[in-house]
């Protein structure tokens, strides 16, 4: 079983880029379930912390984030999934985070997001990340095994609530996602589907998303939700924003995103939300990481799933 030396040089190991062996995956990801199993769909945090959006397997740029908003577990952190696909990286970026998760489980916050499942991840480029590094899918049986353990939202100080997408027309009150059985695959529809898919925009009501899965919702949603379940404000990730943030519904709702670059290609620059203990907010924006510090990766040809 992993002690904590052990925790310790595999996040050593990660952090150089270098992931870790498959036997050395199974272990991790075993000892990542008995700790995820015990969290709420609705997963309590205490602030401070610094709040992340999508990642998407780009490595240094996850290395530039903890550059700018300190290292684990000198600071909290809450990420709101989209671990993995589009980038080069994703195996070391969730290897990563989830051996932070593992070693310091109170101190770190990981909750799904739609690219954090078996359908998406075999044609977002996770599966065959997987199998090149390994030469076997065990690797990514393994991690889709955990995805399906990950928290579905969080709530910080009972004030600010946390979710990768946005929310469901079937979900008024929190209650109602606690009582979701969210140990599957992301199912098509319905409340975690949802979660993890929807998107704001300026509409009333609810509409019909282009994504094909979860729904647009307007202001007024998202106005009686937070004062259904007393929360000042949703914090969500999920659209990629030039700013790296963005504020909508006079302040009710904030979208972060924390991919500089994204794709390596689209320009945007990235944030990160930090909360101090009296739930203070401060954004720090930062760039991709400098070209030299990524390795080999600038010389590798663009995958055929970035066309
Ligand atoms: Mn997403």
């Amino acid at each position: 079983m992993a002690g904590n030396s052990e925790l310790d040089r595999w996040i050593e190991q990660l952090k150089r880029c270098e992931p870790l062996r498959e036997h050395e995956v199974k272990v991790l990801c075993q000892k990542a379930l008995e700790v995820l199993v015990e969290e709420s769909n609705v997963q309590r945090v205490d602030a401070p912390v610094t709040v992340c959006g999508d990642i998407h397997g780009q490595f240094y740029d996850l290395m530039e984030l903890f550059q700018v908003g300190g290292d684990c577990p000198a600071t909290n952190y809450l990420f709101m999934g989209d671990f993995v696909d589009r980038g080069f990286y994703s195996v070391e970026t969730f290897l990563l985070l989830l051996a932070l998760k593992v070693r310091y489980p109170d101190r770190i916050t990981l909750i799904r997001g739609n690219h954090e499942s078996r359908q998406i991840t075999q044609v977002y480029g996770f599966y065959d990340e997987c199998l090149r590094k390994y030469g076997s899918v065990n690797v990514w049986r393994y991690c889709t095994d955990v995805f399906d353990y990950l928290s579905l939202s969080a709530v910080i100080d009972g004030e600010i609530f946390c979710v990768h997408g946005g929310l469901s027309p079937t979900v008024t009150s929190l209650d109602q996602i606690r009582a979701i059985d969210r140990k599957q695959e992301v199912p098509h529809d319905g409340a975690m589907c949802d979660l993890l898919w929807s998107d704001p925009e300026d509409i009333e009501g609810w509409g019909l998303s282009p994504r094909g899965a979860g729904y647009l919702f307007g202001g007024d949603v998202a106005s009686q939700f937070n004062q259904a379940n007393k929360v000042s404000l949703i914090a969500r990730a999920h659209q990629l924003v030039m700013d790296g943030y963005k504020w909508m519904f006079h302040d009710q709702l904030v979208t972060v995103w924390s991919a500089p670059n994204y794709c390596y290609r689209c320009g945007n620059i990235a944030a990160i939300l930090e909360l101090d203990e009296h739930l203070n907010k401060n954004f720090k924006v930062f760039e991709a990481a400098p070209q030299e510090a990524r390795g080999a990766q600038s010389k590798r040809a663009t995958p055929e799933y970035f066309l």
